[in-house]
């Protein structure tokens, strides 16, 4: 008898020059935090600390390591030349934001990694694949290339997995990924219904997801067109800083969780959830009791909503939401309304949260059978032993303080080289 197909939540290890260079329009926290100094090391370990809590729920816990950066491959490809310091150099006297944007270690939010469909849901049979070209930020388009391989040195097999290439032409098919989607089903073993959420550009903001990229994903994933749903994400939500449907707004089996203010027809958009998954359970929170400045603030809904072994659901949810009083009141009236919701952990992620990520922008959500999941590199499924190898690596190769300014310095950069070499070598060796 095989095993039902379970979640996976594969988590970003945040790289060694994680920074604050207020890279991301329409993301407040980074517009806020630029130019202040980081820590890589803490940003790392609470990453770590994270993925730990999730694995000691029972839930399988997964990882995608960093891209090199900074990424000299796109530093030549536009005309710096030379060694390796020489091309740095030459970036840094030219364009120091440039290079701000080749040392960005935003791959760490793997909810804009993919899109993922289930092979429950797919024509073929196979787990879909579709890595976001994520058109609307130079720094995070970088990611899209390294991705993909990424993805194919974790999920090798083509029999089983499909990955497709992340969408051509830009902007114009600009998709950001598994934060703007979601998957309803009875369990996670079922069929789903697919929500796929794009937006259009506020008065203050552009939308960074396109209607055309979730609809040529929704095509490409060969999801039924009476199981997937196309949703307009609401004006006044982007214009908060919900940059990415996830910021107001998380799926989860049977329970959908988020803010009034998430689509532009709330009551067109929830009445098309319920009629393509009846099963549903809306847990919603009033504008009255958080406005959506609060919920972006508190990164409420940017929650993990998890299935526990016993069938119940747990929120992991950013320390930030349990400091913010309209959030907090919102989440214990959660817990005693009659909803699968059982069980708040508060995490801290600062130093993500700082650039805009919450704990769901940290992972991206694979539901695997047990074929598929044995068809998978298990070097990346996390176990208590390579947590703690992973945080020894982060406590040998990290900086504990990084200024935009120290982005210049060529001793920053064979650092993260050295990390990245040391970190191939222990995933080679006895992981
Ligand atoms: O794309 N921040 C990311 C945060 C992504 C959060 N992901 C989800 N919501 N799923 C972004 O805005 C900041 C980088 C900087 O400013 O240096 C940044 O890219």
């Amino acid at each position: 008898m095989s095993d039902p197909a379970r979640e996976v939540n594969f988590d970003g290890l945040i790289g060694p020059t994680h920074n604050y260079a207020g890279l991301a329009i329409g993301n407040v926290a980074s517009a806020d935090n630029a130019g202040e100094v980081s820590n890589p090391r803490d940003a790392a370990l609470q990453g770590l600390s994270k993925m730990r809590a999730v694995l000691d729920l029972g839930v399988l816990q997964g990882f995608i390591p960093p891209p090199r950066r900074p990424d000299l491959r796109f530093l030549r490809a536009v005309g710096f030349t030379g060694d390796d310091a020489g091309v740095l150099g030459a970036a840094a006297r030219a364009d120091p934001g440039l290079l701000a944007n080749a040392y960005s270690a935003s791959a760490m939010w793997t909810a804009n990694a993919a899109t993922i469909a289930p092979s429950r849901d797919t024509a073929d049979g196979r787990v879909h694949i579709t890595p976001a070209n994520l058109a609307a930020h130079l720094h995070r388009a970088l990611e899209a290339c390294e991705t993909a391989a990424t993805l194919d040195m974790i999920f090798p097999d083509k029999d089983r997995f499909a990955r497709h290439d992340p969408l051509p032409a830009g902007v114009h098919f600009g998709d950001e990924g598994a934060a703007n989607h979601g998957r309803l089903a009875e369990r996670h073993a079922g069929p789903g219904v697919h929500l796929f959420v794009y937006g259009e550009d506020g008065a203050r903001f552009p939308a960074r997801q396109r209607r055309a990229a979730s609809e040529a994903v929704a095509r490409l994933h060969g999801v039924a067109p009476e199981r997937r749903l196309l949703l307009k994400q609401s004006r006044a939500a982007l214009d908060a800083g919900a940059f990415h449907n996830d910021v107001v707004c998380v799926a989860n089996e049977n329970v959908l969780f988020l803010h009034e203010q998430t689509f532009e027809d709330r009551d067109g958009a929830l009445g098309a959830v319920r009629a393509a998954a009846p099963f549903v359970t809306i847990v919603e929170a009033g504008a009255d009791a958080v406005s959506l400045q609060d919920a972006v603030g508190a990164y409420l809904f940017n929650s993990q909503l998890l299935t526990l072994p016993d069938g119940s659901m747990a929120l992991l949810l950013p320390r930030e939401a349990e400091e913010n009083a309209a959030s907090r009141a919102f989440l214990q009236r959660t817990l005693d309304d009659d909803n699968p919701i059982d069980r708040l952990i508060f995490k801290d992620v600062r130093e993500s949260m700082r650039n805009g990520g919450g704990p769901a922008c940290l992972r991206l959500r694979v539901v695997l059978n047990d074929a598929e999941r044995a068809a998978t590199d298990q070097r990346f499924f996390l176990t208590p032993d390579r947590i703690a190898k992973l945080e020894t690596w982060v406590r040998a190769h990290y900086r504990d303080r990084l200024a935009p300014a120290d982005l210049a310095d060529p001793a920053l950069m064979r650092e993260s080289f050295a990390a990245r070499d040391a970190l191939d070598a222990l995933l080679n060796e006895d992981f």
